[in-house]
């Protein structure tokens, strides 16, 4: 028997709910070992890794992981948020009670980290001393060595962020455990694998993955499902899937700030960590904040104010090169730590390498492993052309890494928000923005934000799906009373945000080409959008929101085809039309949704002349 205490005691881990938490999961887990950890004993922890194998060098404090090939994204089947309360049961959030989710992950944890060290990692999801600092502490527990260093990079870690709380019993209790990844079933009707927040409990059960989205919980399931959950029974904030940035004119020395909702795979990170088009660089300055998660709240002068509750990123690799991204190029250099997962490796030079790297693959085959560790070198004729890297393949960095980080990005105060866009893949039908300026239309945008799903879970790739606000993956509580509470929120801020809907995506019918060249191309979309807001221009109205002029974008040494161009900044009404009566069927499922929100959705569809 481990002596539970002891180790605590040593580790300087003072919470007795702590301690009590830990020596009951000890026990049901059956680890044979417990370690405390904190960011200072990362390197340690690496070394150790590396020496068992689990992450391989990668270059100057580079290192390569690779998941069981049946565990590489997030299984939205397979999670679920449990409560006490039937009337919690919402159509995306998956709801099962409380009781009985207990009972079954207790069940699967039993003896299933038998031989394993079980190690504790106190985080907190919030800069110390942020005003929602009481929601953010957490302690997860894990059997896996990798997990541990993945949590580092992307949460604050610290015993000390859980010796001094407020309130001793309010921390997240998230448990991870493995599993015999082998032996799952994973995608077969004999499944085991369970991720469940038992979100009225505040406490997160995952059994069975050792991938990122499903395993470290501090990320998606305490600062989305869980905090989203706080948000709406405190009433006090939003725990959101947006990216969050800052823009500064160098001339007029003002600063706006941007949050936005993208489903998952659709451009957050990418879009935080931008920088200014090459003919705007002298004059525009983009600061990365965050690119996953937003916790927003009211601020004592009635402004909405944001943060991001991550310490790191965990950023998808495919088409990540220094054209699209060169931020994300330099935050995952040699010397940062970073650690790459499911991209291809090569075993004799310790390269990686995955799909937009580089236009082409290596032309040398000598030593590359595909992301399942097999020889490229080997493959068979018909296999040749597999790609070398998995598509939902990435990468973790800390926010310390990221050239552009904002200097302010750990400031507990947070940034007052400018404007909340939404955005997703929409190959036809969505301009490249249109602005709301009502704060019911602007909820109902983003309730109603259809896009292409994408690689970033299971099996559904491609498929064109309404994601509420980006997360529909990651709601915890039902939609009638989620967009109440939008309204609430935003409706107490007395100085309030603009909306609006961007798309980067939208398609030429005939060739498939994208018609916005988009990356650092999107910046003229934001400018233009603060512009508004500020009521240097106008904009003309459509039917769905006010739309640019082609004078008042600004497309200094952009090269883009008019007839693009011209398509980019109008609204295909017959589309539209069509889309307003799939819209009030996606609504017609949420029960009680806030009035507001259907006067907005017939406003919708009268002025599109319905
Ligand atoms: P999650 O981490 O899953 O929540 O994803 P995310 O929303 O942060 O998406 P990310 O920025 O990682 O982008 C996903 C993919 O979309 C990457 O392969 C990008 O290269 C691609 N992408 C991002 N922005 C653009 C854009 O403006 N245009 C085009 N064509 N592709 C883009
Ligand atoms: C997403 O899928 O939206 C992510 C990555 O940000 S994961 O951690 O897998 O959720
Ligand atoms: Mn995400």
């Amino acid at each position: 028997m481990v002596d539970v205490d002891a180790i605590l005691e040593a580790a300087n881990l003072k919470n007795d709910h702590v301690r009590e938490y830990v020596r009951y999961w000890a026990g049901i887990t059956g680890a044979a070992a417990i370690e405390v950890v904190s960011a200072g004993d990362d390197a340690r922890l690496i070394q150790e890794a590396l020496e068992a194998g689990e992450i391989l060098p990668a270059g100057k404090d580079l290192y390569y992981s690779r998941s069981y090939y049946k565990d590489t994204a997030r299984s939205e089947e397979r999670t679920i948020v449990a409560t006490s309360n039937p009337d919690d049961k919402g159509v995306y959030n998956n709801w099962y009670p409380a009781a009985e989710m207990k009972a079954k992950l207790t069940g699967l944890m039993t003896g299933a980290s038998a031989g394993k060290t079980m190690y504790v990692i106190p985080y907190l999801m919030s800069p110390p001393g942020s005003p929602l600092e009481a929601y953010a502490a957490g302690v997860q527990l894990t059997d896996n060595r990798s997990v541990v260093l993945q949590m580092i990079r992307m949460a604050r870690v610290s015993v000390e962020f859980i010796n001094n709380l407020g309130d001793p019993t309010s921390f997240v209790r998230a448990v991870h455990v493995t599993g015999d990844l082998e032996n799952l079933g994973q995608g077969t009707p004999d499944d085991k694998r369970y991720f469940v927040t038992v979100a009225d409990e505040r406490t997160i059960l995952h059994f069975g993955s050792s991938y990122g989205g499903n395993a470290l919980l501090g990320k998606i399931a305490h600062g989305l499902r869980q905090a989203s959950y706080d948000g709406w029974a405190s009433g006090k904030f939003l725990g959101e899937q947006f990216m969050l940035l800052g823009i500064t004119d160098k001339v007029t020395g003002k600063k706006w700030h941007i949050a936005g909702g993208f489903p998952s795979a659709s451009g957050k990170t990418n879009l935080a960590m931008t920088l200014s088009p090459d003919a705007l660089g002298d004059r525009y300055y983009v600061e990365f904040y965050g690119d996953d998660i937003a916790w927003m709240w009211v601020g004592p002068d009635g402004r909405l104010y944001g943060m991001n509750p991550e310490n790191g990123v965990f950023g998808v690799a495919r088409d990540t090169n220094e054209k699209t991204n060169p931020t994300a190029i330099e935050s995952v250099a040699p010397g940062t730590g970073s650690i790459f997962t499911n991209v291809a490796y090569n075993e004799k030079t310790h390269e990686v390498w995955f799909e937009g790297r580089t236009p082409d693959a290596p032309t040398d085959l000598d030593g590359w492993l595909d992301w399942k560790g097999n020889p490229i070198a080997a493959r068979s004729a018909s296999s040749a052309g597999e790609p070398w890297s998995h598509p939902n393949a990435r990468f973790t960095t800390t926010l310390s890494n990221v050239p552009n980080v904002a200097p302010d990005y750990n400031e507990p105060g947070g940034v007052p928000i400018d404007g909340i866009i939404f955005g997703g893949r929409t190959r036809d039908r969505e301009p490249l923005i249109r602005a709301i300026t009502d704060v019911a239309e602007g909820v109902y945008d983003g309730l109603t934000l259809g896009a292409e799903a994408t690689f970033a879970a299971d099996g559904i790739d491609g498929q064109l799906r309404y994601d509420p606000m980006s997360m529909r993956p990651f709601m915890s509580y039902p939609e009638g009373p989620y967009a109440a509470h939008w309204l609430k929120i935003i409706g107490e801020c007395t100085s309030k945000p603009i909306f609006a809907h961007v798309n980067w995506f939208q398609r030429d019918a005939s060739d498939e080409h994208f018609l916005w060249p988009g990356y650092r191309e999107n910046l003229r979309a934001l400018l233009w959008l603060m512009q508004l807001r500020d009521g240097e221009v106008s904009g003309v109205p459509s039917p769905v929101g006010i739309l640019p002029t082609k004078d008042e974008l600004d497309l200094d040494g952009l090269d883009i085809d008019p007839a693009d161009l011209d398509k980019l900044l109008t609204i295909d009404v017959e589309r539209w039309k069509q889309e307003i009566g799939f819209r009030q069927a996606h609504l017609e499922q949420f029960a009680n949704l806030p009035e507001e929100i259907w006067a907005a959705h017939r406003r919708a569809a009268e002025a599109l002349g319905d």
